[in-house]
């Protein structure tokens, strides 16, 4: 049975990947990010394959967030399946000497964004007893790493929001799932240093990291399980990913 799923960031990386396989599978889409040109190129690839409906958004803004769902046309408002994606990290400094800036956009966007998209959403998920959230959290939500600070804090945010979501629709037929996954090869590393492309491509130098398409697939699996089945939670690295020592200060 066809299914329409929402997905946020849809301009790159994981949501594009999603996109991509949902629309092989038949299901409608929304896909919503800031970025129109590559939002649209991308609705211009899949219109062959299922119905799509693009929309610039920013999910930082709240009312913007609200019209958008508000305003979704009829064959798309009745949404089974939100991919709250839209992310980012930005700088990898030590807590002292980050750019307070960045500190903003991160929780206004891996936080505030993805509870207004849960939040204007989630109703008619309720209503109709049936639905499906799929959080993108982050190992760095578990693992604490030198300049993760915020960013892993966003994540970690994640996790027990989507937790508490679970705990709130016991005895829904609206199932969420926070899928988190390690290092993957994606756009992320060029937003987090802001462009510097060499910087960027070192993050994946000489490994083998996550595809956009291996999470998607994760993605797709969990929605296709039984109704009664809830992925509550899930990690997800590469093999070639793994934890360092406890770091210990010596003078
Ligand atoms: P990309 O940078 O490739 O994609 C991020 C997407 O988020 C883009 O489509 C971007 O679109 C969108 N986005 C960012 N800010 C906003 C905003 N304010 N409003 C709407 N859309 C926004 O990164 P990934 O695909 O890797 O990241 C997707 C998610 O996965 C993020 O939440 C990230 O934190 C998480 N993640 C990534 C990992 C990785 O190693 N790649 C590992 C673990 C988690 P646009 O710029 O057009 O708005
Ligand atoms: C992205 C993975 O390890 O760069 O969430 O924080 S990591």
């Amino acid at each position: 049975m066809s299914r329409t799923v929402f997905i946020t960031g849809a301009s790159a990386g994981f949501g594009a990947a999603c996109a991509r396989l949902f629309a092989d599978r038949g299901d409608r889409l929304v896909l919503a990010a800031r970025r129109e040109e590559p939002l649209l190129a991308l609705r211009d690839e899949l219109a062959p394959r299922t119905e799509v409906h693009a929309v610039t958004l920013d999910v930082r803004r709240r009312k913007a967030v609200q019209d958008a769902i508000e305003g979704l046309p009829d064959a798309f408002s009745q949404i089974d399946i939100l991919v709250n994606n839209a992310g980012l990290a930005l700088g990898l400094e030590p807590a002292h000497e980050t750019n307070p800036d960045d500190w903003d956009a991160m929780v206004d966007t891996n936080i505030k964004g993805l509870i207004y998209c849960t939040r204007f959403l989630l109703p008619g998920m309720v209503a109709r007893n049936r639905g499906h959230i799929v959080n993108i959290g982050s190992v760095a939500g578990s693992w604490p790493y030198p300049g993760g600070n915020v960013y892993g804090g966003t994540k970690a945010f994640v996790e027990q929001f989507s937790r508490n979501l679970r705990a709130d629709l016991l005895g829904k037929q609206v199932r969420v799932t926070c899928l988190a996954p390690g290092m993957a090869e994606t756009e992320f590393s060029m937003v987090r240093f802001k462009g510097d492309a060499e910087r960027a491509a070192q993050v994946y130098a000489g490994t083998q990291a996550l595809t956009a398409e291996d999470i998607a697939g994760i993605v797709a699996w969990v929605t296709e399980l039984p109704p009664h089945v809830n992925v509550n939670a899930l990690e997800v690295m590469s093999i070639y990913q793994s934890w360092g020592p406890l770091a210990v200060h010596r003078d």
